[in-house]
């Protein structure tokens, strides 16, 4: 018989941050470790070594650094079909998450799950727009009765605010003052519908009508972005009930694969200013190229052993 116990998640200093490494130069790492891995996975497509669909967070790495560094063990991560920077800065789980995209046996969910769908210890993801929000606010109700102090993270996206469930979660997170911090990424795009055509009214107001208190912020900088999350999910912790951080950010990459279309003038101007790129600046170009080897070399490795799994 089988065992269903979950993989251990595997993980590996040159991707998630050296021993005393200083906090700029570990997020850089981890930035660009989620950057790479996403990259990595479009060319194996290409190259025909994986099948079915792939959503890249490409551009949005930022938020997930800077929201999972504030959580600990206990904490839970809620996410999306755009959820494996949210896995990988949770896990560094790069062999895990490889394998179970290719349907390996090895893979975090032994194959069965693919790349939306991740169970493991503290995060879960699922593909239908806000279809786990329930579930967020369900294991915060738990943590809250279990008086644990620990919180639920749960990622949406823009185009997500278009589903009751999300309100109707809201309403009882806010009844029962739930330790629940909804982190919405807008990044513009609900796939191929730009936030103005699908959205009535103000995003922000959405959730202050649950007398949910939203924090706002427009950035890619991570250092900016950990601040604020450090503070939101310490004030979730605290047990003042739940609260929305909003981000408005960007997404570079098609929707999954290939479909995309947004003016090229739009997406070149977001290159300036992504995250990589914002953070980058603040470190030595010897430091950086180091890290990017270090990277580099570390996932050469994962994918090597990946494809040679069963
Ligand atoms: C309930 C449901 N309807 C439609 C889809 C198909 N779909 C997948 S992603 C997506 C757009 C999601 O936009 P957003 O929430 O802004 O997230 P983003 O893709 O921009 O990260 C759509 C329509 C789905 N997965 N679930």
């Amino acid at each position: 018989m089988r065992s269903t116990a979950l993989a251990p998640a595997r993980t590996d200093e040159r991707l998630t941050g050296l021993a005393g490494e200083p906090p700029g130069h570990r997020r850089y790492r981890r930035m660009r470790f989620i950057r790479r891995f996403e990259e990595t996975l479009l060319r194996l497509f290409e190259e025909g070594a994986l099948n079915g669909t792939t959503h890249a967070c490409i551009g949005q790495e930022a938020d997930a650094v800077a929201v999972t560094e504030h959580l600990a063990e206990g904490d839970h991560i809620f996410s999306n079909h755009r959820c494996h920077g949210h896995y990988l800065a949770h896990s560094g789980d790069a062999l895990g998450l490889l394998a179970e995209i290719m349907g390996k046996e090895a893979g975090v969910c032994r194959g069965v799950g693919g790349s939306q769908h991740i169970c493991a210890p503290g995060f879960k993801s699922n593909g239908v727009q806000g279809g786990i929000v329930p579930n967020a606010a369900g294991i915060a109700l738990a943590n809250q009765l279990a008086g644990n102090g620990a919180v639920s993270v749960v990622f949406i996206g823009d185009g997500t605010l278009g589903e009751g469930v999300v309100y109707e979660t809201l309403n009882m997170a806010a009844l029962w003052k739930l330790p629940l911090l909804v982190v919405c990424e807008d990044n513009r795009w609900a796939q191929s519908t730009p936030v103005a055509a699908n959205l009535a009214g103000d995003m922000a107001a959405r959730f202050a009508a649950f007398g949910v208190p939203v924090r706002e912020v427009g950035s890619t900088d991570v250092e900016e972005l950990s601040a604020i999350a450090g503070e939101e999910v310490g004030a979730v912790r605290a047990g003042r009930g739940p609260r929305v951080l909003l981000i408005h950010t960007y997404r570079l990459c098609h929707h999954s694969k290939s479909d995309d279309e947004r003016p090229e003038q739009e997406i070149a101007e977001r290159w300036l200013v992504e995250p990589l790129v914002v953070h980058g600046r603040r470190l030595d170009a010897a430091d950086r190229a180091r890290i990017d080897d270090e990277v580099e070399t570390a996932l050469a490795e994962v994918v090597a052993t990946a494809r040679a799994l069963p």
